[in-house]
């Protein structure tokens, strides 16, 4: 059985916060209509996905961070998630715990959010691709982790993950020059995109040269808000644990 928390977990409402005003406050927030937890901003790429995925949904939730120096609490918290992983998701009782579920689950849930293209075609490439990500590119994955702190001009890129690069861009020009862009299905933002979106960080983060289309898919990527408000969180996140410096 799992034992007593030692840290609390850090729990933080993504809704704005309310302003100050002259007269007291009645009554407090009512609670968000879900939580998700999460590990490192800076370098977990799932908890980045799950997250992106969720704001495009505009869902009201809160984030149940798990903290990455306590051990105990990190055990703790990850046990609500059946997987052990990280991102999950609680809805009104139901709890998703996988990234692209997540998404599939959220699409049902806010069908006007616009999360998979609403064309059929399009929808069955949109969830090809993403599978596509979910399932592979591991050796990316493993040659380039998410490390949002982290700049590396000069870096050796290893020849298998080459092999992903050239796949990743192929879709993303396909997608590009199929559906218009700037976003992979459009010009509106889809799981796709928040799917990819830790691959464009990562591009980043090891200068990894891309082609024009796809680099001006890359700041597309970085100039949405979302992100924005994700890495100023990261930066701000005081672990730079070695053993994290790895795809997790
Ligand atoms: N296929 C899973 C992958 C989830 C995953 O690998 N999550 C990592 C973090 S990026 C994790 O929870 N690792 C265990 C840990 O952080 O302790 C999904 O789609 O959500």
């Amino acid at each position: 059985m799992a034992t007593a928390l030692k840290t609390r977990p850090q729990v933080r409402s993504t809704a704005a916060k309310p302003k100050r005003s002259a007269a007291p406050v009645k009554s407090a927030r009512a609670m968000a209509e879900a939580s998700i937890t999460l590990s490192s901003k800076n370098y977990s790429s799932w908890s980045l996905r799950g997250w992106l995925i969720a704001k495009l949904a505009g869902l009201d939730f809160e984030e149940v961070m798990v903290p990455t120096d306590d051990a105990n609490a990190r055990k703790e918290i990850l046990l609500l998630s059946p997987s052990i992983l990280v991102p999950c998701l609680s809805h009104g009782g139901i709890k998703v715990w996988d990234t692209l579920a997540i998404g599939e689950y959220l699409d049902e849930v806010k069908p006007n959010a616009g999360l998979l293209p609403t064309d059929i075609a399009a929808r069955a490439h949109c969830r090809a691709i993403c599978g596509e990500m979910h399932s592979g590119f591991s050796s990316l994955r493993a040659a380039l982790p998410m490390n949002l702190k982290g700049d590396f001009p000069g870096y050796k890129v290893w020849a298998k993950a080459e092999g992903d690069i050239e796949r990743i861009t192929t879709i993303w020009r396909n997608c590009i020059a199929q559906y218009g862009g700037p976003f992979l299905f459009g010009d509106k933002p889809c799981i796709a995109d928040a799917m990819y979106a830790p691959v464009v960080t990562r591009f980043l983060t090891y200068h990894v040269a891309v082609d024009r289309v796809c680099s001006a898919y890359c700041k597309q990527i970085m100039a949405m808000s979302e992100m924005k408000e994700w890495i100023a969180a990261a930066k701000l996140e005081h672990e730079d644990i070695e053993e994290l410096d790895m795809e997790f």
